[in-house]
């Protein structure tokens, strides 16, 4: 399943889950039967396998047509052939990428998918981390018969007027066709009809039309009422529907003044947790059942918003909270990254293209809140700063709708306070140090506001402690679920009950794995991090009801 509901009535859409076959260049001479999506590292024979392979399948194509496919993640490099033909390149195991191929004679095709999971130069964000990269087609991949002029993509922005709503939609269409194409597009949303001007789509070209309608009776998107309504474009020629794109939307808006961010005007705290996405056994394969669980399981402990760290997340999982009314910090791939992998020759092309497919994907999801960029990466020096300015520059050239952020722990030295529009910062206070929690945070406010923060909203967007689960202490003794729940009870109560604060971000939601490279296996107990109030099995540690007890009220 690639989204929780149809995106065409029009367009013929075959999903590509299943089995493939997949040969890993180890030598070995095997070849396996291996699930899209998934991950190889659920084989037994490649658990700890880091490298390239190779995956197949043939497919059928029911008529003469072009074909589009989609592949809505791959970790972390893909180069695809379509009958032995490269038609796309792609580097980054989080954002979705496509490929069309004019011209395609009814019939059985192969595929031919080459994946590479390797840390090397030519990888500037995947690098040995906090977390686990997995290898393998993770995330669903679909074929699409397509007509040869096509809609690429469909922005739905609203906006509250004194009686009602006004929406602008935005149409991008594309031609893959030898020979320029008549645009003949309109959209239906909620009753109403949106005509788009007719323009020529130049023969390999693509055009972006828009249209703005009046809204007055519709009903808004709220956490608390998380009403969608289904927006359909059509192309046309002549009387034919020639191609059709179904988003879902919701009325509601993000804005950020006196120190609070606000949802349809109105002042919202985020009780968040920050989610890695891994579960025991799949690993970032993580099949829908699970995310509503996990979903489940954060609404159980009652809270209401997520941080996708420290990447752009599956779309089904963002479907999922714009129906749960769930907010969404999302944001780019990057986490603590040092000046010299900032410099990496490939790191602001990278950043650049994962903002943009972030944000082009995911920018109709009315959940997202916040985008955020380069966690905890070097905010603390000149040439950082310019690269994050240049990042946040980039967020505002695609949606100006929405704050910016990034989580901060150059703490007293950072750079950067006066970039985003939410300030925040992770920390650590009762596990990495002992400094008394209240205090260290009054530490950290003071310097925000005189450093570049005055103002602005502030969150939390990064505390917690490991915890083994299981491990009972009567003494409390770090690592124990006991100290975790300490730590985390005294941290809520200081952080929720503080008025300048307007959000918390646990760290973090489930235990997940991390790499063993680059020392991590010394710091985190059983390859994970342990600091999940839930293990990597979704077993509730001591911390659960804690945080329950300070969420739920
Ligand atoms: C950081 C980082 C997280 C995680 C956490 C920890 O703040 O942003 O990814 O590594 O620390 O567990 O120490």
């Amino acid at each position: 399943m690639i989204r929780l509901f149809d995106r065409h009535n029009v367009r013929s859409v075959k999903e590509l889950d299943g089995m493939w076959s997949f040969t890993p260049d180890n030598g070995s001479g095997k070849t396996y039967s291996l699930p899209v999506p998934g991950c190889w590292e659920q084989h037994p024979d490649l658990l700890t396998y880091r490298g390239t392979g190779t995956f197949t399948r043939t497919m059928r194509v029911t008529k003469d047509t072009a074909v589009r496919l989609v592949f809505k993640g791959v970790s972390h490099t893909a180069d695809v052939y379509f009958d032995g033909q490269k038609v796309a390149h792609h580097y980054n195991a989080f954002t979705p990428f496509t490929a069309e191929i004019p011209g395609v004679k009814a019939g059985e095709h192969e595929l031919t998918v080459k994946v590479d999971n390797r840390f090397s130069e030519a990888s500037a964000l995947h690098i040995p981390n906090d977390y686990y990269t997995y290898g393998g087609i993770t995330r669903p991949a679909a074929l699409e018969e397509i007509d040869d002029l096509f809609i690429e993509r469909v922005h739905f922005t609203p906006e509250q007027t004194g009686s009602g709503w006004k929406a602008t939609v935005e149409l991008t269409v594309r031609n893959i066709g030898a020979e320029a194409a008549e645009l003949n597009a309109q959209a239906e949303l909620a009753g109403v009809t949106l005509r788009f001007p007719q323009e020529t789509v130049p023969a390999g070209g693509e055009t972006t039309v828009c249209a703005k309608a009046d809204f007055p009776d519709v009903n808004a998107w709220s956490p608390d009422a998380p009403n969608l309504y289904f927006l359909r474009a059509v192309l046309r020629r002549g009387e034919t529907e020639t191609d059709d794109l179904i988003e879902r939307v919701g009325f509601r808006t993000v804005s950020w003044q006196g120190g609070r961010l606000c949802v349809n005007g109105n002042p919202v705290f985020l009780k968040g947790f920050n989610r890695h996405e891994d579960y025991a056994a799949v690993g970032c394969a993580v099949p829908v059942q699970l995310m509503a669980q996990d979903l489940d399981l954060m609404a159980d402990m009652g809270a209401n918003a997520v941080r996708t760290c420290h990447y752009p997340n599956d779309e089904r999982f963002l479907d999922l909270c714009d129906e749960r009314g769930f907010l969404v910090w999302e944001e780019n791939h990057a986490r603590g990254l040092k000046l010299h992998h900032m410099q990496n020759p490939n790191f602001e092309r990278q950043c650049e293209d994962c903002i943009r497919e972030m944000i082009e994907n995911h920018y109709n999801h009315p959940a997202i809140v916040i985008w955020g960029i380069l966690n905890e990466c070097a905010s603390d020096t000149p040439e950082g700063r310019v690269m994050y300015k240049k990042q946040f520059e980039q967020i505002k050239s695609l949606d100006v709708t929405r704050p910016t952020t990034t989580a901060t722990c150059q703490h007293f030295k950072d750079l950067c306070l006066d970039l985003p529009d939410v300030v925040s910062f992770n920390i650590y206070s009762g596990w990495y140090t002992d400094a008394p929690i209240a205090e260290a945070c009054e530490r950290e406010i003071e310097w925000i506001r005189r450093d570049g923060g005055a103002g602005k909203p502030l969150i939390v967007s990064e505390f917690g402690a490991a915890a083994v689960y299981g491990y009972r202490d009567p003494g409390h003794v770090k690592w124990s679920e006991e100290r975790q729940s300490d730590v985390l009870d005294e941290c809520l109560s200081v952080y929720m009950n503080h008025p300048e604060i307007t959000g918390t971000f646990i760290w973090m939601f489930a235990d997940c794995r991390v790499c063993e490279e680059n020392n991590w296996f010394s710091t985190r107990a059983r390859g994970h991090n342990n600091k999940g109030v839930v293990d990597e099995y979704r077993r509730p540690k001591i911390a659960y009801q804690t945080v329950k007890n300070h969420y739920k009220k």
